[in-house]
């Protein structure tokens, strides 16, 4: 008993190397690689905070394993110490310069997610759709297939007033493959998280905020599926937002341009199908 609590001191961090070492394979951080190139960089710097918190946390373990074996082998004698200048200059300095380290590097890559000036080109004119979520779930509102936006006053006015040819859809949000795509996101009610984990897109749901988006999925040939012509991403809602947040459950459908178009159209035409005759004798376009 008496080298109960070095031993514990031990267990931890050793617990701490194996999960640092198996964690990756067994996907227990992401599930799986991730699937944008902004998704990688995240990615980079998660596992570059977690290779600095790790070796923080087994340096001050093995330090405390280390005074408790000492002391339970100095039974008796104890020592008594008014600390030392030095040690707190360092251990105040060297955490510091590693924060500000952090902060500098990962400003790059928070820019590229977060900072409009530094989105890709383009992405704020020629949105995929507006999602709204509500409880208990995603609604998606694409504007017209032909809808071109000649600058951002005017997407601003489209997400102000809908426009009698946007198209809906719940739950399901397609878009294309080739390229950096951006949705404008907001609440009808409470805080929602706008999630993406394959994508490492995460992004609050702000009651009064419209916040742009942008994603770029890397469609690999073995996740594509036939039937929905593309290749499905989990989209789920990461905030608890209420009795009915497990239902927030959709996805998104990353299709190559043409299939995506051909949604588009599909959609156009059920949505503008009035059940008259001519609507149903109307040539269908080919998909
Ligand atoms: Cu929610």
């Amino acid at each position: 008993m008496k080298k109960f609590w070095c031993l514990f001191f031990l267990f931890w961090p050793i617990v701490a190397v194996l999960a640092f070492v198996i964690a990756p394979s067994r996907q227990w951080w992401f599930p799986g690689p991730a699937a944008s190139p902004l998704g990688s960089q995240i990615d980079d710097l998660f596992y570059l905070i977690l290779t600095i918190v790790s070796v923080t946390f087994v340096g001050v373990m093995a330090a405390l394993f280390y005074a408790l074996w000492i002391a339970s082998h100095n039974e008796g004698r104890s020592r008594f110490s008014h600390g030392s200048h030095n040690l707190e200059v360092i251990w105040t300095i060297v955490p510091a310069g590693i924060l500000l380290f952090i902060a500098l590097y990962q400003l790059d890559v928070w820019a590229q997610y977060r900072v409009k000036s530094r989105f890709p080109k383009g992405v704020l004119t020629s949105p995929v759709a507006e999602v709204t979520a509500r409880q208990f779930e995603w609604r998606i509102r694409y504007p017209a297939p032909d809808r071109i936006f000649r600058d951002e006053a005017e997407v601003q006015n489209w997400l102000r007033n809908p426009e009698p040819g946007d198209l809906h859809a719940v739950n399901e949000l397609h878009c294309s493959s080739a390229g950096p795509q951006l949705i404008y996101l907001r609440t009808q009610d409470v805080q929602h998280s706008f999630f993406l984990p394959q994508l490492r897109v995460k992004q609050d749901a702000v009651p009064g905020l419209v916040i742009p988006i942008w994603f770029e999925a890397i469609n690999e040939a073995k996740a594509f599926d036939a039937n929905l012509k593309g290749v499905a991403y989990d989209l789920v809602c990461a905030e608890l937002c209420g009795w009915g947040h497990y239902k927030m459950k959709a996805r998104v459908i990353a299709q190559p341009d043409d299939d995506y178009k051909a949604y588009l159209k599909r959609l156009q035409r059920e949505q503008l199908d009035d059940g008259t005759t001519a609507a149903a004798n109307a040539p269908a376009e080919k998909e």
